[in-house]
């Protein structure tokens, strides 16, 4: 029996600072609708998908960034979207903001067809830097509003196995070596990427090149399907990479979006693909040597 997934993939054009949840998730909602119309059995949404990158600004005190978080998930605001994947039977990933118990994550949640929460991913790698840094067109602040999480999880979902993270996680391959070790066939991973890296400017024109270089490597060398969807287009002056894609454990891009929109794709990703790469040149079991590999856990950084 095949394990064919129907993965649309809603990528988001810019969320203004001044957007209220009501009209971000409209524009969500309309999404689901519009894959579930393709005959999508999984909808998947960017990081932050219900607020603008607020990261890219400076606030002194904590609790002027509280009301870009979610305290509680659904919450009145959110639940159309809980409502409408159970009234068409889809099921999603949303990257948000979460609030709780005092804690601030960058966070993603899987939802299954009807409704309920099966899984909660919290961002491992946060980016950027802590402190304000006014030389900087904008900010990255993320690693001033958002604890790390420490685990990569996978969960039992359409047949098989399914593994999240967030948006800088793409770009280490430690996050898909881990998920696969956990027998992960379908990662989704929501993004919000400035194209301006302030940091090493050169890097910019080469901004989509990475993007697309970090998933497709990373579904190749682990033999698993890579959902990336961004939230792009230039939102609050800072232009954002879109570029989102699904790609096949072979590495191939088998769709993208082409605008820097409100745009979904779709493809239907089959789930015993993975066996081509994790049955052969990735057989793990087979071919890995960690007792050569001990410096990845062991060392932070090279001397
Ligand atoms: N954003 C970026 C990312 O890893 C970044 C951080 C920005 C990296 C620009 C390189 C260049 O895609 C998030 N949100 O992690």
């Amino acid at each position: 029996m095949s394990r064919v997934v129907r993965v649309a993939a809603a990528q988001l054009g810019p969320i203004a600072r001044e957007s209220q949840r009501p009209a971000v998730v409209a524009r969500l909602v309309a999404m689901m609708r519009e894959a579930h119309a393709d005959g999508a059995d999984v909808v998947v949404f960017p990081e932050l998908a219900l607020t603008t990158f607020f990261p890219r600004w400076y606030f002194e005190h904590t609790n002027d960034i509280d009301a870009f978080f979610e305290t509680t998930m659904p919450s009145a605001d959110t639940q159309p979207l809980f409502d409408t994947a159970k009234e068409l039977g889809i099921a999603f990933y949303l990257g948000y903001a979460e609030l709780s118990d005092g804690h601030h994550y960058n966070t993603s949640i899987l939802v299954a067809a009807d409704g309920q929460i099966i899984g909660k991913y919290r961002k491992v790698h946060v980016p950027g830097h802590e402190d304000h840094e006014p030389w900087r067109k904008f900010q990255h602040l993320e690693r001033r509003y958002f604890e790390a999480g420490d685990r990569f999880d996978v969960w039992n979902a359409f047949g098989g196995t399914v593994g999240m993270a967030l948006c800088n996680d793409r770009r280490w391959p430690e996050t898909y070596r881990v998920l696969a070790l956990q027998g992960c066939e379908l990662a989704f991973i929501g993004y919000n990427t400035p194209i301006h890296y302030a940091p090493d400017p050169s890097q910019d024109a080469l901004a989509g090149f990475h993007n697309h270089l970090v998933m497709q490597a990373g579904a190749y060398q682990n033999g698993m399907w890579v959902v990336g969807v961004a939230k792009g287009g230039v939102e609050e002056g800072v232009d954002s990479l879109a570029q989102s894609a699904i790609i096949a454990p072979s590495g191939e891009i088998v769709a993208q979006c082409v605008t820097t929109e409100d745009e979904v794709i779709v493809a239907d990703c089959d789930l015993d693909r993975g066996a081509h790469y994790t049955k052969t040149l990735f057989d793990f079991d087979r071919y890995r040597r960690p007792e050569a590999y001990g410096l990845i856990t062991e060392r932070k950084g090279a001397p």
